[in-house]
């Protein structure tokens, strides 16, 4: 052991007797039976075999893992995470016959939740988004994707904004946040939909001075807005180096993916319309396909995304919460590797790195995602013996531990 004066920075710490999925490319699962993890600071300095560890290794601790599971830190690509009030009743009105359009085109849906939302404090914004993700974290959640869309005016979008940034400074978890006001139309722009779009745009600039945003999507749907209300919008990211995401075909086929792809964007998401030329465009823009059972699940969408066709031409497949009050209150990413498995048909291991490596990939994370040296320290720990259990059993939490940049969370 080393001194007990090592700087934080340089602090290694070696993580031995671990069963890895470190999902490397090249084997499956990244699979390594007895493994060793040597964090150095906030970063891995070495993943490998206990066998392999060398000899004349000096750390400052030590922590037997006793053979438990340890995976990638999860990452949840793709969340709505700051909103004020709920949706309960829009759930009860649902239950009797209305369909979530209906109630969109008659004016609750979104709409209800910007109302709530724009009445709220910036303190119960963040407060409510705090609590939701402290219980996403306990499930190993190490990064997360936050989008507005819920504020709609410019003082609202960034408001929502900075409190999803609160999140990054407050809680042991990485923030990146998403401007989504091409959303829905806010009441004051009734039937204006492209001067709404016209003010929308005037506010990404003024965002991105102020640090708060690190990508640009829109709703692009028949009660979102059109392809050219959002290429506009992306024409204004493109112009300020911002990366580009579409919610796209999650109701209708508008060929939005495609659009998407020719900004290069960093992933299409929903996609259950998705077309044989939207997936080819994909590929070749190498886009990532962001798939949200929760909302298909909680909307009783019938139309399946394609999956087989997204695999066949070899599209990264993310999985996500896609938590927000409307089409998918869930809070358990965890959760969403079953119903991935169950309703999509995904393998465990494609699930799996659809919430590692493939969901760093969708939010331009190269750091993260994988275990192995060089990465980030962020890293969770299993009761379970192998990550096709977790995908398995539904209803449980069988996160242990977390570390978070090399440093381990209290749970
Ligand atoms: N698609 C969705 O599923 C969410 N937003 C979107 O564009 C729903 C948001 C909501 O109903 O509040
Ligand atoms: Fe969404």
């Amino acid at each position: 052991m080393s001194s007990r004066s090592t700087p934080p920075n340089r602090r290694r710490t070696c993580w031995r007797h671990a069963r890895l999925a470190t999902f490397a490319a090249g084997s499956p699962w990244g699979w390594i039976d007895d493994g060793a993890l040597v964090t150095e600071g906030a970063h891995l300095a070495w993943v490998g075999a206990e066998a392999d560890l060398p000899s004349n290794l000096q750390v400052d601790d030590e922590v037997d893992l006793h053979r438990a599971l340890a995976t990638p830190g999860l990452i949840d690509a793709h969340t709505h995470l700051v909103y004020g009030g709920d949706r309960a009743g829009e759930f009860e009105q649902r239950l009797q016959g209305a369909t979530y359009e209906e109630i969109a085109r008659a004016g609750g849906g979104i709409r209800s939740t910007v109302a709530a939302t724009r009445a709220a404090s910036d303190e119960a914004l963040f407060q409510g988004a705090a609590r939701r993700a402290r219980i996403l974290m306990a499930e190993g959640v190490t990064t997360l994707e936050v989008k507005s869309g819920y504020g709609l005016a410019q003082a609202h979008e960034a408001r929502c904004l900075a409190a999803a940034r609160r999140l990054a400074r407050e809680l042991p978890l990485d923030v990146r946040t998403t401007s989504l006001a091409a959303h829905a139309l806010p009441p004051e722009f009734a039937g204006r939909p492209d001067d709404y779009i016209d003010a929308a745009i005037t506010w990404l600039a003024g965002q991105q001075a102020r640090g708060l945003v690190d990508a640009v999507d829109a709703f692009c749907d028949t009660i979102g807005f059109t392809p050219a209300q959002t290429e506009r919008i992306f024409n204004e990211a493109q112009r300020l180096g911002l990366p580009v995401k579409l919610h796209a075909e999650q109701l209708s086929d508008q060929d939005g993916a495609a659009l998407a792809a020719r900004f290069g964007a960093l992933s299409c998401d929903h996609l259950e319309h998705l077309s044989a030329r939207g997936v080819a465009a994909m590929k070749a823009a190498g886009t990532v396909a962001v798939l949200l059972p929760g909302a298909y699940y909680f909307l009783r969408e019938t139309k399946l995304p394609p999956v087989p066709a997204l695999r066949e031409a070899g599209v990264p497949i993310a999985i996500a919460t896609d938590h927000n009050p409307g089409s998918s209150p869930a809070l358990s990413l965890v959760l969403m590797l079953n119903m991935a498995c169950t309703l999509f048909r995904l393998t465990p291991e494609e699930a799996w790195r659809g919430v590692t490596v493939h969901a760093a990939r969708a939010l331009g994370l190269p750091d993260r995602g994988v275990l192995a040296a060089g990465q980030r320290a962020d890293f969770a720990v299993w009761d379970a013996e192998h990550p096709r259990e977790i995908a398995y059993r539904f209803g449980h939490n069988p996160c242990r531990r977390v570390v978070h940049a090399g440093v381990e969370r209290t749970m």
